[in-house]
């Protein structure tokens, strides 16, 4: 029978497992010199397909009915999830994102330049994660992560690490659950799943329907308009849940990072919309390469949502 899922995780340099027929302490420095005998402990294809698969599919059962989803994992998605997990463990928190690689366009700051610019004050959003930044000083209006990726793979790896969260990655959202409010208006209550592989070959195969995530509370951080992106407000469009979008504006770094952090807001019930999606409803103009707008949007999809969840 197969082995029940662990519900605690080990940590590696405290495990003692069998190495060369001795049980010992492992530790990479035990290994140093020793590859001559050096053996795995041994394996059976079928271990790795069931420990694979048995937890994915108690995570689909588990998070089919979770508390909030949030749609996208972006630098706006992920400080989202960050800021929920942390306030609320007794959450069921999933977030679905269309790529492989988690983290939108926050692997690079701008162009393909490393640096990552924030804005003051979003340099508390840093100091939260514990991600150095270099600060020219108190006259100096922005910060600068070294690399754009330091930033995103710690609030990745924090976001992860939190047990009330589930990544579904390679995951797209292909619709929204919505109800009849009995007003003539909707409430959204969850999403419409697939494999993006699947999804981006609706075209070329016939139906293959999708899976679903009931939810009382989504957040959608899809960013702006694209082949992916600005995926729910477009939807509530097409739904007549809101009258037309009002198309992102050019440049203006200025204007753009307070529009869009004060904008954040639920904006049909159920729906929170944060990040750059947001300046496809509100006709915000974008900021460019300066992403403290991104984590601060995240702080207040997460306040926005508590007081919804909350009520
Ligand atoms: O893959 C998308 C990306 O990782 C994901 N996504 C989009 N549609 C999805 C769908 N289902 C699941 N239907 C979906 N996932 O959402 C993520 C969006 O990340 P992003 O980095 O594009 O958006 P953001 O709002 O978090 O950050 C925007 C960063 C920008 S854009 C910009 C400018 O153009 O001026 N400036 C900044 C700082």
């Amino acid at each position: 029978a197969p082995a029940p899922v662990a519900k605690t995780a080990t940590m590696p340099h405290t495990t003692s497992v069998p190495v060369n027929g001795h049980t010992k302490p492992q530790t990479v420095e035990d290994m140093a010199g020793a590859w001559k005998d050096f053996r795995f402990a041994p394996i059976r294809e079928s271990q790795v397909s069931r420990a694979m698969t048995r937890r994915y599919f108690a995570d689909l059962d588990k998070y089919a009915e979770s508390d909030i989803v949030i749609i996208g994992a972006g630098s706006c998605g992920l400080s989202t999830a960050y800021c929920l997990a942390k306030a609320r463990p007794d959450l069921k928190i999933a977030i679905i994102e269309a790529g492989v690689a988690p983290g939108g366009g926050a692997w690079l700051g701008g162009q393909l330049f490393s640096a990552m610019v924030m804005r003051k004050p979003a340099d508390a959003f840093l100091r939260e994660l514990g991600v150095e930044y270099e600060d020219d000083g108190p006259d100096a209006n922005f910060v600068v992560v070294k690399h754009a990726a330091l930033f995103t793979s710690t609030v990745l790896s924090k976001v992860l690490q939190f047990p009330n969260v589930k990544l579904f990655n390679a995951t797209a959202v292909e619709d929204l659950i919505t109800r009849t409010d009995g007003k003539g208006g909707i409430r959204v209550a969850g999403v419409v799943t697939n494999w993006t592989l699947v999804s981006m070959h609706h075209d070329d195969q016939s139906c293959m329907d999708p899976n679903t995530l009931n939810a009382p509370l989504i957040v959608s951080t899809t960013g702006h308009d694209g082949p992916f992106g600005a995926f729910s407000v477009k939807r509530l469009v097409s739904m007549q849940a809101i009258p037309s979008l009002g198309g992102m504006r050019g440049l203006d770094m200025n204007t753009a990072e307070d529009a869009i952090v004060k904008g954040t807001r639920e904006i049909c019930p159920g729906l929170i919309v944060g990040g750059m999606e947001l300046s496809e409803v509100d006709g915000a103009n974008r900021m460019g390469p300066t992403f403290g707008a991104m984590a601060l949007s995240g702080v207040k999809a997460a306040e926005e949502a508590l007081k919804v969840f909350d009520q």
